[in-house]
């Protein structure tokens, strides 16, 4: 039933990503979804408040919101409210070893307006998962002054993140398949501060500089700093212990950063924190009986390279919504049939991730980025109907993850150039990349 979705009409679409530096979880979305339906929900989080705490712990990576990302927020009506806190980028920007920055439109501009309402759902803050119990739904939870709760309920979400502390009960089961992957990238997080009170480059741009198996890319926030996100070889990052080691690093892979970072701040941010760990988990079924359901990083944590780790987890939240209407609340028949519609599509974005990060890694630099990308437009140029680029159904449309592979995998067998070199078409082609470079 479900797979009689409609898919979206690229034309329609806003095409930006939208950033967020704060911290958006699929968790507290999930729970206006159900207190839309009038469940009774309580949200139990292991941390301290986090809006009081001063310092968050665990690291913020930025996030990119797109279309799936905005669909579900919208379903709840809070769409504009997250998004006019966001910044949107409308645009890639590559820059070259030289320094050179050439932009790549994703389409159509955006807009962001305003607007705000939140359901009432009641938050447990200082809850940390021990144990449940699938037979009876009985959670156990330790507090920090060392106590323990225990806590019943008829439906268990587990969003809690890639380390998750519900899965811990699906390892213990039969036919449960589950996979976890560290890739050999970690990555670091450098700020590049306000020159004369305004961003030090570009704002409404994706930035890029894409170096093969070193890559850095910045995203604009809202008091008009950038983060910085290098992902490197951990070994890499070993590699250099000194001030002087960073700086000779920048000056020969980042040389345009250098000044807008700073030497100073820069060895400083560089050699204060080790580079995080990235890690991929997979897994099935992604339910428990009538009891549990995973969602989120907790069933599908994926490698950042696709900027669609939110995205996938607030759709999640849609599927598993829309299923309840065709199932009318009946938990019994919606967990199996979530984890039937959904595990094929969270498993092909985990793959796409993945494999952005090897292609990036082997083949891109910032040339090769370029190139690909005016031939993904170009070809969309000629047959607009025919031809759409998987970056843009992944991020633009809410196309099955699923079926943009198999798209993408048909169009790859039809894409008439790399067939006939000195076709019609390649002759158009190629004069239309001069113009473009
Ligand atoms: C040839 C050219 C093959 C995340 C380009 C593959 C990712 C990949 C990490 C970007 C955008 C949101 C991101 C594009 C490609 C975020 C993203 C892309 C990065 C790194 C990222 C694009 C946060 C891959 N989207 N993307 O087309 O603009 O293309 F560079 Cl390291």
């Amino acid at each position: 039933m479900y797979d009689n979705l409609k898919h979206s009409d690229f034309g329609e679409i806003f095409k930006d990503l939208f950033l967020f530096p704060f911290i958006l979880q699929v968790g507290s979305l999930n729970a206006c979804f159900f207190a839309k339906r009038d469940f009774v929900v309580e949200v139990f989080e292991s941390r301290e408040d986090i809006r009081k705490a001063k310092i968050v712990k665990g690291r913020s990576i930025n996030l990119a919101l797109s279309h799936r990302g905005r669909q579900a927020l919208k379903h709840v009506g809070i769409e504009e409210k997250i998004v006019s806190k966001g910044i949107p980028m409308h645009a890639r920007m590559i820059h070259s070893l030289l320094g050179k920055q050439s932009p790549i439109p994703y389409g159509k501009k955006g807009q962001v307006r305003l607007l705000l309402t939140y359901p009432n759902t009641k938050l447990n803050f200082d809850h940390k998962l021990l144990d449940w119990s699938e037979e009876t739904g009985l959670m156990t939870f330790a507090r920090s002054d060392g106590s323990t709760e225990q806590i019943k309920a008829d439906l268990i979400v587990g969003c809690d993140g890639a380390f998750s502390a519900t899965r811990k009960q699906f390892l213990r089961r039969r036919l449960f398949n589950y996979s976890q992957t560290y890739i050999p990238h970690g990555y670091m997080e450098l700020t590049m501060p306000p020159i004369n009170g305004e961003f030090a480059m570009k704002p409404n741009y994706l930035h890029i500089w894409p170096r093969n198996t070193f890559m850095m890319i910045a995203l604009p926030n809202l008091d008009k700093t950038f983060t910085c996100t290098l992902f490197m070889p951990f070994e890499d990052f070993e590699k250099i212990t000194t001030g002087d080691g960073v700086i000779q690093f920048f000056q020969k892979y980042f040389p345009d950063t250098i000044p807008l970072i700073g030497i100073d701040a820069l060895k400083r941010d560089y050699l204060h924190l080790p580079a995080q760990a990235m890690v991929s988990v997979k897994c099935s079924p992604y339910h428990i009986g009538n009891k549990c359901v995973l969602m989120g990083d907790a069933a599908h944590a994926v490698v950042p390279f696709y900027g669609q780790g939110m995205n996938a987890g607030f759709e999640d939240c849609i599927v598993f919504d829309e299923l309840m209407d065709q199932f009318s609340e009946d938990f019994s028949a919606v967990l199996p049939e979530y984890t039937r519609v959904r595990v094929p599509d969270d498993h092909a974005i985990s793959d796409l991730a993945m494999y952005n990060y090897v292609e990036m890694r082997a083949h891109v630099n910032s040339r090769w980025f370029l190139f690909r990308k005016h031939v993904d437009n170009f070809l969309h140029f000629l047959m607009p109907k025919t031809i759409i680029p998987l970056y843009t159904m992944i991020t633009f449309s809410r196309t099955r993850y699923h079926e943009a592979v198999k798209q993408w995998h048909w169009q790859n067998k039809v894409r008439p150039f790399e067939k006939n070199i000195f076709s019609l078409n390649s002759l158009i082609f190629f004069s239309y990349i001069r113009f473009s470079f």
